[in-house]
C-alpha cells in the first residue's frame, strides 16, 4: 500500500513493492547470496544483516513496453537504478521521493536492479552517525507507471480563503516526452473545472498556475477533518491519456503574535516525536505499524506529531490528514555542528531535501509547520547564514506554512529572527539538574527580553526523560520508568501553563534504534525515552502523560 487513497484511474500503474524482489549483499561475509525478500524492506530486518553498513543489489523482473517510470517512494540512503543494467537514475536520501524515467522500453520481460547503500562517508552530509539509525534498503513503495507521450508530474492544491470564499490555488506540472498537442484539465472536487489547451515540444517542462472557486465546503480541523478530492487529466483528439489525482483539506494556518492559529482559533499543541523505527520493520513501517502508531498518539490525547528529523512517509501523513491529527514535517537533519554544515555536501543535499519534501506534501492539510535543521549550529555566523537560505527556500515553495527550527543552543542562539515560531529542545530533569517549570521559564522569558524571537509564538519540540523498560524501583533512580513518569509530570505541567507557550512535543513516542558507531552510546543501543518501548509496551508514564495530555484542551 502506497497511499490510502487511489491516485490514478487512467495512468496504468503497477505496485512493485509489496511482492517478491531477490536481494543480495555486495560486500561482507554473505556477498553474493541471494536473499528473497519482500519490499519494502530494510536488511538489518534480516539476522544476517543487523549490523549490515555497506551496499545491497535489489532486484525484480517486470514487464513493460513504451514509456515507463519507476517512482521510489524512499531509498535508504543513497540508491542507483538500473534497467537491463543501464543507469537510469540515482538519489541521495532515504526520506524523499524519486522516480525514474526510461523511455522508449522494448515489449517484453525487463530486469530491475537498485543498489541501496547505507554507508557513511564524506559524500554523505546528512545520513551520519547519529542518534537514529540509518538503515539501509528499500525502505518505501516502488511503482511502475506506463507513460504515452507527455504525463502530469504534479498536482498541487494550495487553498486560499478570499472575501467572496474559499479557493484553490492549483499548480499542475506537466511534462512532454514527445512534441504534444493536447487539454489539461483540473478539476475540483464540489467546486470549479478549468482547462488549458497545451502546445509542447519534446522534453518540455511547464507548470500551468490556475485559481479554482470552491463550492460550499467543510473546512478541516482536528475534529472533522474533511478532505476534498483534485485532479488533473491530460487529453488528445483520441481521448483521455493521463491523469493524477490528490487531496487539500480547507484550512488556514496562520501566526498571530505568539498564538498559532488554525481557521482563526488558537491551538495548543499535544505532540509527540516520532521516528519511523521499529524491530520488526526497522524505518519500513507497514501501514498497521504506522496506524498502531497513530492510534497510540491519540489515545495518549496527542494531537500532534513531529516527523523528527526528517520527511516522513505520504502513507503516515494520508492518514493524518484523514485523523485530524497536525505534523510538523522537517527536512533531514540533526545535531550537526558548523563542522558538519561546512560539508561541501550539506547545503545541496539539505536544499534537496527541502524541495523534494514541499514538492511531494504540499497538499497535506496535516503539515501546519514546516521545520528545518534540528539542533543544528544557530549559534553560529555561517550556520546562521545556512538556516536563512533554508527558511527562504522553504518560503518560495510554499507561504502557505509558518516555519520553525528545534534549537538546543539555549541563550546563544542568533537564530530566531528568521521564522515564525520559535522553538527548543530542552531537557531539564534530565541532561540538567533544574526544575523543569524554572528551566522552561527562564528560557522563554530570555527570548522575550533579549531575542529576536521576542512576541513570536514559543514552541517546546522536545523535552522528555529516559526509562528502561521494565526497571521499576520506588528508589525512581534514573533510568526507571518512576523517574521518567514523575519527570514527564513536572515537565508537561511546566510547558503548558507557561504564558505564551503554543505547546509542547514530547520526545519520544517510543524507543527507538541508534547508529551503533554514534559516539555517545546509550544502554541497549537504543533511544530510551519512549513513552511505549520499541514493541510498543507501555511505561509508566503512559497513564501519567494520558491523563495530563486529556486535560488540556486543544484550543488556547
Ligand atoms: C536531541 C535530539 C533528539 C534526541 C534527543 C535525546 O534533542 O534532537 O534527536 O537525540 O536529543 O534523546 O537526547
Amino acid at each position: 500500500m502506497i497511499r490510502t487513497f487511489c491516485t490514478n484511474e487512467i495512468r496504468e500503474v503497477t505496485e512493485l513493492s509489496s511482492s517478491l524482489w531477490s536481494f543480495s549483499p555486495c560486500s561482507g561475509e554473505f556477498a553474493g547470496k541471494v536473499y528473497p525478500v519482500v519490499v519494502p524492506c530494510c536488511w538489518e530486518s534480516l539476522p544476517d544483516f543487523t549490523a549490515y553498513r555497506g551496499q545491497g543489489m535489489f532486484t525484480k523482473e517486470f514487464k513493460a513496453s513504451g514509456n515507463i517510470r519507476l517512482v521510489f517512494k524512499g531509498v535508504s540512503h543513497t540508491a542507483t537504478v538500473y534497467v537491463d543494467g543501464k543507469e537510469v537514475g540515482s538519489h541521495y536520501n532515504a526520506y524523499t521521493p524519486f522516480s525514474c524515467l526510461v523511455p522508449g522500453l522494448e515489449e517484453g520481460t525487463h530486469k530491475l536492479e537498485v543498489l541501496a547503500d547505507n554507508s557513511f562517508s564524506e559524500k554523505s552530509a546528512l545520513h551520519i552517525p547519529n542518534d537514529y539509525m540509518s538503515y539501509g534498503g528499500i525502505s518505501r513503495g516502488v511503482l511502475l507507471e506506463q507513460l504515452e507521450d507527455s504525463y502530469i508530474e504534479y498536482v498541487h492544491a494550495v487553498p486560499v480563503k478570499e472575501e467572496d470564499g474559499w479557493k484553490v490555488k492549483a499548480s499542475v506540472k506537466v511534462h512532454a516526452l514527445e512534441d504534444k498537442a493536447c487539454k489539461l484539465e483540473i478539476c475540483l472536487e464540489g467546486g470549479e473545472t478549468v482547462s488549458e489547451d497545451l502546445t509542447l515540444k519534446a522534453g518540455q517542462e511547464i507548470v500551468v498556475e490556475k485559481t479554482l472557486k470552491a463550492g460550499q465546503v467543510t473546512e478541516w480541523n482536528m475534529e472533522s477533518p474533511v478532505l476534498y478530492g483534485i485532479s488533473a487529466v491530460l487529453s488528445d483528439e483520441y481521448g483521455a491519456y493521463d491523469d493524477l489525482k490528490d487531496r487539500l483539506g480547507f484550512r488556514q494556518i496562520v501566526t498571530e503574535g505568539k498564538d498559532i492559529l488554525l481557521n482563526g482559533r488558537k491551538i495548543r499543541i499535544k505532540g509527540f516525536c516520532r521516528h519511523e523505527d521499529h524491530p520488526m520493520y526497522c524505518c519500513a513501517l507497514p501501514f498497521a505499524a504506522i496506524e498502531q502508531d497513530l492510534q497510540i498518539a491519540r489515545d495518549l490525547g496527542a494531537n500532534a506529531i513531529r516527523t523528527s528529523h526528517y520527511p516522513n512517509d505520504e502513507l503516515f501523513l494520508d492518514l493524518c490528514d484523514e485523523q485530524g491529527i497536525l505534523v510538523w514535517e522537517e527536512n533531514h537533519a540533526r545535531g550537526l555542528t558548523e563542522e558538519h554544515m561546512r560539508n561541501p555536501n550539506f547545503e545541496a543535499q539539505a536544499e534537496a531535501c527541502i524541495e523534494e519534501m514541499i514538492t511531494a506534501h504540499i497538499n497535506h492539510p496535516s503539515i501546519i509547520i514546516w521545520g528545518i535543521l534540528n539542533e543544528c549550529a544557530s549559534e553560529t555566523e555561517y550556520g546562521y547564514e545556512c538556516y536563512k537560505k533554508q527558511y527562504e527556500l522553504i518560503h518560495k515553495m510554499d507561504p502557505s506554512r509558518p516555519r520553525s527550527s528545534a534549537s538546543c543552543k539555549f541563550k546563544t542562539d542568533i537564530c530566531f529572527g528568521l521564522p515564525e515560531i520559535v522553538s527548543y529542545n530542552m531537557y531539564p530533569e534530565w541532561y540538567v539538574a533544574e526544575d523543569a517549570a524554572f528551566y522552561v521559564k527562564d528560557l522563554y522569558d530570555w527570548v522575550q527580553t533579549d531575542s529576536p524571537g521576542s512576541g513570536k509564538p514559543f514552541l517546546v519540540t522536545e523535552i522528555g526523560a529516559g526509562a528502561i523498560y521494565g526497571y521499576r524501583t520506588p528508589a525512581k533512580c534514573k533510568w526507571s520508568e518512576e523517574y521518567q513518569a514523575e519527570a514527564l509530570e513536572h515537565q508537561i505541567h511546566a510547558v503548558l501553563d507557561q504564558e505564551g507557550c503554543s505547546g509542547i512535543f514530547i520526545w519520544q513516542l517510543c524507543d527507538v534504534r541508534i547508529s551503533f558507531e554514534w559516539f555517545a552510546n546509550r544502554p541497549r543501543t537504543m533511544n530510551n525515552k519512549g513513552i511505549v518501548d520499541e514493541y510498543r509496551r507501555r511505561k509508566l508514564s503512559y497513564d501519567v502523560v494520558k491523563k495530563l495530555y486529556h486535560s488540556y484542551s486543544d484550543y488556547r
